[in-house]
């Protein structure tokens, strides 16, 4: 007896899903929607139907779109009928509208491609089927159907930072370190395989959100590793930090070892793979474990090679080369395991990017940072900034 009980509990156990596909991220739904349709009007008192309800979309900070489909799926959201016009209320009532609680950064699109809207902040709304028009003497007194639409929502993270770097390099035990996140910290690729967000609260009460995203590898542009297609959550972050375990990266004994360099350099091209744009943002580039022994000249020849980066990069073979380099506005050495000096300054870095951004932004503004940034094109050729 107690043997079947063990062997079926087994069993069941065998059958749970695996955690990766359990996990509670899910950053684009397709949803069936309609709008109410128009009431009836009455031709003999000249009554008008009431007008059908809308299915709309309201942004909400901590709603998520696993709730959205769990509630929705498979199911036509439909919005209630505009009522008829009766001898006893000549003006029917409008229908019932459906309000969908989606998260911040969400952008609606209908099936053939075409953008209904976005939701960046609390509050916000967008339609996406609107009811008929209720019956009236130009219509011959009958209701309109309401639209009719696939949508499909789609989420990109709103962050102020946003992390990228190889596996392992410890951008999650950065965001761990820096924020009062829980992401999972271990000593293996694809520890993370969804983004989290975190929040850095400083001591004056301000708050920088920061992303961390799953690692990527040379070749994520044709889908190897977990591909590149989180880079998505990149998209609309402030500023880029990139993350290099200085030690360098090799994924297994049947792949090349990268070193921290070369790492760098084949996230920059990943980037550019994905969207060339994304280098234009401004990026920082943290290596981390300096805590480890011997690390220092690596850091050292890091910044010296920066100085005059695209005499390095013609160095590479054609495979890892990227086309453009990014010019780093900071290369910093950091422990994220620590939580040394470096860290510190990272923190403060971000207050201090951020606030250049913004200033550049203000067209009243002429910033330095606006005029480096202006002649990017040159710098790059004449190799990086490096603090
Ligand atoms: N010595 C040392 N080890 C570190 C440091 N930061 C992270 N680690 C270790 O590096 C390993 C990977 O850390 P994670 O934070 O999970 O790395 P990740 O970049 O998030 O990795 P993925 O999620 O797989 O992309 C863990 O064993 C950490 O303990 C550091 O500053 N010094
Ligand atoms: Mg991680």
């Amino acid at each position: 007896m107690v043997f079947i009980f063990r062997t079926l509990f087994a069993a069941k156990e065998l059958k749970k899903p695996r955690n990766y596909l359990r996990s509670k991220f899910i950053d684009s739904v397709r949803l069936h929607v309609k709008g109410g349709t128009g009431g009836t009007g009455l031709p003999k008192f000249g009554g008008l139907g009431g007008q059908g309800g809308c299915v709309y979309c309201v942004g909400k900070e901590d709603a998520n779109l696993r709730s959205v489909m769990s509630k929705h799926r498979g199911k036509t959201i439909t919005a209630g009928h505009g009522e008829d016009s009766r001898k006893t209320k000549i003006v029917g009532n409008p229908g019932s509208d459906v309000k969908l609680e989606v998260p911040l950064g969400i952008t609606v699109y209908r099936d053939d491609g075409k953008v209904l809207g976005s939701i960046d902040k609390e509050g916000e709304t967008v339609i996406i089927a609107r009811g008929g028009p209720g019956g009236t003497p130009e219509t011959n007194f009958l209701g309109h159907f309401g639209q009719v639409h696939h949508i499909r929502l789609d989420l990109k993270l709103i962050a102020d930072i946003g992390l990228v770097g190889f596996p392992n390099a410890g951008k999650s035990s950065l965001l761990k370190a820096i924020s009062r996140a829980q992401p999972k910290i271990a000593n293996y690729p694809f520890t993370t395989i969804k983004p989290n967000k975190g929040i850095i609260a400083y001591k004056d009460l301000r708050q920088i959100s920061i992303a961390d995203l799953p690692g990527l590898i040379e070749g994520a542009h044709i889908n190897v590793g977990l591909g590149h297609s989180f880079l998505k959550h990149v998209e609309r972050t402030k500023i880029l930090l990139f993350i290099a375990d200085v030690q360098g990266f090799q994924l297994s004994h049947k792949h090349p070892m990268r070193s921290c360099l070369e790492t760098v350099l084949l996230l920059n091209r990943e980037l550019e793979l994905y969207d060339p744009e994304l280098l234009q943002k401004p990026a920082i580039l943290a290596v981390n474990k300096m805590d480890l022994p011997g690390t220092d000249a690596i850091l050292k020849s890091i910044k010296e090679a920066y100085k005059d980066i695209n005499s390095v990069v013609e160095t590479l073979p054609e495979d890892i080369r990227p086309e453009s380099v990014i010019a780093f506005d900071d290369i910093i050495g950091i422990s994220a395991l620590r939580r040394g000096p470096g860290i510190e300054e990272l923190k403060n870095l971000f207050r201090k990017r951020l606030d250049d951004l913004a200033d550049e932004t203000d067209p009243n503004i002429v910033h330095p940072s606006k005029l480096f940034r202006q002649s990017r094109a040159t710098v790059r050729e004449r190799g990086s900034k490096v603090t």
